[in-house]
């Protein structure tokens, strides 16, 4: 099946862009890690805690740091425009990219705390929008109990649940593909990639499209 999608995308002399969304532990970084392998992609991850504004992120996750939601809205929004080039230029040269978390995270969480949901889309707006946007969601109450759940401040079930409400309204509003995160790694793999060569055999993709060009 990688095979046929990867020959598929060769025709549409750009790589394809994949957003994989969801709420907390709801498997993002497995399946982009698996997918990326298959598709051979070029993987980035957002928050990028690598760079100077993704340390001082991090620090705000862990509790380290106080700043108000505004402020950090735009920081997790600036931290998106430092690797938007980069995602241009190797989209343009062929190379495939999956997302791990994107600008709808920043819209979802943001408006989780009080902010109009337009003004958090506002920053991310001319952003490369990606070709294919996937949801994974499961009640909260499932995924409070992998791994690590709880060590950052956004993981906590009310706030989640806030979350997973804006979530389905952008779902909505993007046409996300939404998956059920309770399934099997292998199960939900497949499904992505299944749903990917379904989607390919339509040549709307093979325009690039901007976020939100509409709201600024
Ligand atoms: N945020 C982010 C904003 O507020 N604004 C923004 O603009 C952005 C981009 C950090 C936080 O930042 C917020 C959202 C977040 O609260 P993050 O670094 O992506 O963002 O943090 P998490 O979402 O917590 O990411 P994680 O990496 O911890 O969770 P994942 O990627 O969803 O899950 P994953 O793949 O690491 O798996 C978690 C555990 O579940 C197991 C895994 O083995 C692992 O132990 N697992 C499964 N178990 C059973 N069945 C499956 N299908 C499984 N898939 C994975």
């Amino acid at each position: 099946m990688e095979i046929i999608i990867q020959q598929t995308i060769k025709k549409m002399n750009r790589g394809l862009f994949i957003a994989l969304e969801g709420l907390d532990k709801s498997g993002k970084s497995t399946q982009a890690k698996l997918l990326s392998q298959k598709l051979n992609a070029q993987k980035v991850s957002f928050p990028d805690r690598t760079t100077q504004l993704g340390v001082i992120i991090s620090d705000y996750l862990r509790g380290n740091k106080n700043m108000s939601d505004e402020v950090i809205h735009l920081l997790f929004s600036a931290n998106r425009w430092e690797q938007h080039t980069s995602i241009f230029n190797q989209l343009q040269n062929g190379t495939n990219i999956v997302s791990d978390r994107y600008a709808f995270s920043g819209v979802a969480f943001s408006a989780a705390k009080g902010l109009p949901i337009e003004w958090c889309k506002a920053p991310d707006a001319g952003l490369i929008q990606p070709d294919i946007t996937f949801y994974l969601t499961a009640p909260i109450e499932e995924l409070c109990k992998r791994g690590d759940y709880g060590r950052e401040i956004y993981e906590n079930s009310s706030f989640q649940h806030r979350v997973g409400s804006f979530f389905d309204i952008l779902a909505l509003q993007e046409n996300f593909y939404k998956i059920d995160a309770l399934k099997s790694i292998d199960e939900i793999q497949a499904e992505i990639l299944n749903h990917i060569s379904e989607k390919l055999k339509n040549n709307s993709l093979l325009q690039q499209k901007k976020l939100w060009k509409q709201v600024l």
